[in-house]
């Protein structure tokens, strides 16, 4: 089985038509629409596509809503609309998709920080009913395209999550099911992690016409940060019990809350992004991952993330299980240079095996790093 793998594409609804809309990130529509087309599924060669996370700019993430400080309150109608007008964005994608389908590849995906929305199954029904309209049966897309909430396990093959759990500022404190429905019918309870927060804080402080909304984001943000942190300590207390997929999701491999407000602090004051990130936090994470997981008998060769936005390929350790990023193929790719990158996993021989690889619109010259 052949598994490939992108993620963060952060796919939006085109161009900003108010500022309720996020900016768009992705630029690459035609490549895309290629690559999916190239994958082309067969009998003697099943091959899924992974979407892990950051896929769509689904809220969280820059997606405005109203809100209660830590969470985003968003209507079902409005999430419905969103997928529909991103899916009008990028007409190649979707249609892409839909041949994907029809052609019998399944697509599995596992939400991000940026589509936590994805855990609701209206909003997935939402998305099956766009790629059906693309081109393929509506039967077809709703049995093969599965979310998980939160990570794709294959037991003694392959871990893969969108990563942000790693990530302090912008971890989940219930990354299976960051979206809870309100007691009024028909609007959602999003988890909103301190980085999306300070993401739109960002965006409005660069406009004097955006300060008034800049300082209604920078007292939330100010009264978001203890209800982040108090979330974060009691779900670290809470008791994981032993499925693979639970234990992973837990944002116990993030250090307190302080460090990072300190970081965030200093990104601003020296408006540098990289001042934001903690060092290697994705290593770090993988590697007490797998130090947890394999404690417990579920440790696998292969641990995939994204997030990041760095496409990598490599060991963890000496001998030990190997690291791979899908990178980004968004427009907020760290630095120019290599674009494009997706992951390749081959399972069922005696060991699987992975592989980044870039693609190029002339197939030609895909290349193996
Ligand atoms: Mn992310």
């Amino acid at each position: 089985m052949r598994i490939v793998a992108i993620s963060d594409l952060h796919l939006g609804v085109g161009e900003r038509r108010s500022p309720n809309d996020p900016p768009e990130g992705f630029l690459h529509d035609q490549q895309l629409a290629g690559f999916i087309a190239h994958l082309s599924p067969s009998e003697s060669e099943p091959t899924a596509l992974l979407l892990l996370g950051d896929i769509f700019e689904l809220p969280g993430g820059f997606v405005r809503g109203r809100r209660r400080p830590g969470y985003l309150i968003v209507e079902l109608a409005d999430l419905l609309e969103r997928v529909v007008r991103i899916a009008a964005a990028h007409p190649g994608v979707f249609a892409s998709l839909a041949g994907f389908v029809a052609a019998g590849g399944a697509i599995h995906v596992v939400p991000g920080n940026h589509d936590p929305a994805l855990a609701i199954p209206e909003v997935v029904d939402g998305l099956v009913g766009a790629i059906a309209a693309a081109g393929c049966a509506a039967q077809a897309a709703r049995d093969q395209l599965t979310v998980y909430p939160g990570a794709f396990h294959l037991p003694g093959e392959l871990h893969a999550q969108h990563g942000n759990q790693f990530h302090d500022i912008n971890a989940f404190a219930s990354a299976a099911q960051p979206s809870r429905p309100m007691r009024r019918s028909g609007s959602f309870c999003i988890e909103d992690p301190l980085g999306s927060v300070l993401h739109r804080l960002q965006l409005g402080a660069r406009s004097w016409k955006g300060l008034g909304s800049g300082l209604v984001e920078l007292g939330n943000a100010l009264l978001a940060i203890p209800v982040v942190a108090l979330r974060s300590r009691r779900s670290t207390g809470r008791s994981i019990g032993d499925d693979p997929v639970q234990v992973a999701l837990q944002p116990m491999f993030v250090s307190g809350s302080s460090a990072a407000v300190r970081r965030v602090v200093r990104r601003t004051l020296t408006r540098s992004r990289a001042a934001g990130e903690p060092e290697d936090y994705m290593l770090q994470g993988a590697r007490q991952l797998d130090a947890v997981l394999t404690k417990r008998n579920h440790g696998v060769p292969i641990y995939l993330f994204g997030h990041s936005h760095r496409a990598a390929c490599h060991r963890l350790s000496p001998n030990g299980p190997m690291y791979a990023n899908t990178g980004t193929w968004s427009a907020w790719a760290p630095s120019e240079g290599e674009s494009l990158p997706y992951v390749e996993i081959t399972t069922g021989a005696e060991a699987p095996v992975v592989m980044i690889r870039f693609w190029s619109a002339d197939q030609e010259t895909v290349r193996t790093s």
